[in-house]
């Protein structure tokens, strides 16, 4: 029976029940994550009209302009879920270290990972924009997080996915049982299940890469990306090219067409030499629902979920999609053709 049209709680409570001595908390972590979606998705789509386009002043970690929204998804997503006592930790790519829930709110047992909103660069111009979520279970019973709890493989993740605010805004997530999608019906207030159990197709024909970026590029990756430009690639046809300069957009549309996004490692910035996205906040959550879809995720030689990172904000390069073409890029930066 198609569970279509299902709320996003239902559809939590749902899960809950098939796990034995559930409790409930990360059904309700989950739900205040996405009252926070909608609050978000409130702002960014009515960004035009009020003065919340353009920077705080602010730089953040990153040495980057801090958004208006940004600063915004990130507030609302903190005093949405602090009170939950489902947490102990928040790690925010706005933020530098490990914010712990302080009291008086009481603590669970998560450690959510976040980038509040990605890709804010492209606010201004009305470009679809993400939040993009992880959340991990803490090792130890209690006492301060650690560093080591937070620094865990991808491959520990009890959830991940995301929230793509554009023509519609959408949920995508999985908890390791099928990835599922839901859609925002802004006139009930409802996120209702409108993609069930998405499979990523086991190959596409469409690469995502910052093409600007070729002259400081590996050659082996060079000679991939060219590759793709001919018609051997794509059985007589050449792969097309879109890049929308968005992770969760470029990533959304790949997962449900098929194809690989890519950040591969560049000469231009000796700051980052390995690119430019974040393991932890970017690209373990992406690697955990294309593979639960079906797909691959890769820093080119070996899985992103085997990974562990050595600091919060440590940067990877990106291959990630279908699993054939994930596996066929890593064919080629290990020199094999
Ligand atoms: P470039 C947005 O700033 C972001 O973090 C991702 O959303 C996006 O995939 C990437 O950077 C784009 O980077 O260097 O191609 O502009």
């Amino acid at each position: 029976m198609s569970s279509y049209g299902m709320t996003i709680i239902e559809h939590l409570l749902m899960k809950q029940q098939q796990i034995p001595f559930a409790t409930g908390a990360f059904s309700r972590l989950m739900s205040e994550l996405v009252v926070a979606a909608k609050l978000i998705s409130r702002e960014v789509n009515k960004a035009g009209l009020v003065d919340i386009y353009g920077f705080t002043g602010e730089i953040n970690v990153y040495g980057e302009q801090v958004q208006k929204l940004d600063e915004y998804a990130h507030k609302t997503i903190i005093r949405r879920l602090r009170h939950t006592g489902v947490l102990c930790a928040i790690i925010s790519e706005e933020s530098a270290d490990i914010m712990e829930i302080p009291e008086p709110f009481s603590r669970g047992p998560y450690i959510l990972v976040m980038d509040p909103l990605d890709g804010s660069s492209n606010i201004d111009v009305n470009i679809s924009i993400g939040t993009i979520f992880s959340v991990y279970r803490r090792k130890e019973e209690g006492g301060p997080v650690t560093l080591d709890e937070v620094l865990q493989k991808g491959s520990e993740q009890v959830a991940a996915g995301y929230f793509i605010y554009g023509s519609s805004t959408m949920m995508v997530y999985t908890t390791g049982q099928g990835v599922h999608g839901f859609t925002l019906y802004p006139s009930i207030g409802e996120f209702l299940l409108s993609h069930e159990n998405i499979q990523i197709p086991k190959r596409g024909k469409i690469f995502s890469v910052n093409e600007g970026n070729y002259n400081y590029w590996d050659e082996n990756v060079r000679e991939y990306v060219d590759y793709l430009k001919t018609p051997e690639a794509g059985d007589g046809r050449p792969y097309t090219s879109r890049y929308v300069g968005s992770l969760v957009s470029d990533f959304h549309r790949n997962l449900l067409k098929g194809g690989i996004f890519m950040y591969p490692a560049d000469s231009k910035d000796p700051k980052k030499p390995h690119g430019k996205l974040r393991l932890l906040c970017e690209a373990s959550p992406l690697a955990f629902v294309v593979e639960k879809a079906g797909g691959y995720a890769s820093n080119g030689k070996k899985p992103i979920l085997d990974i562990k990172p050595n600091n919060i904000h440590e940067r990877v390069p990106l291959y990630i999609g279908s699993v054939e073409d994930v596996k066929m890029a890593e064919k080629f930066l290990r020199g094999e053709r």
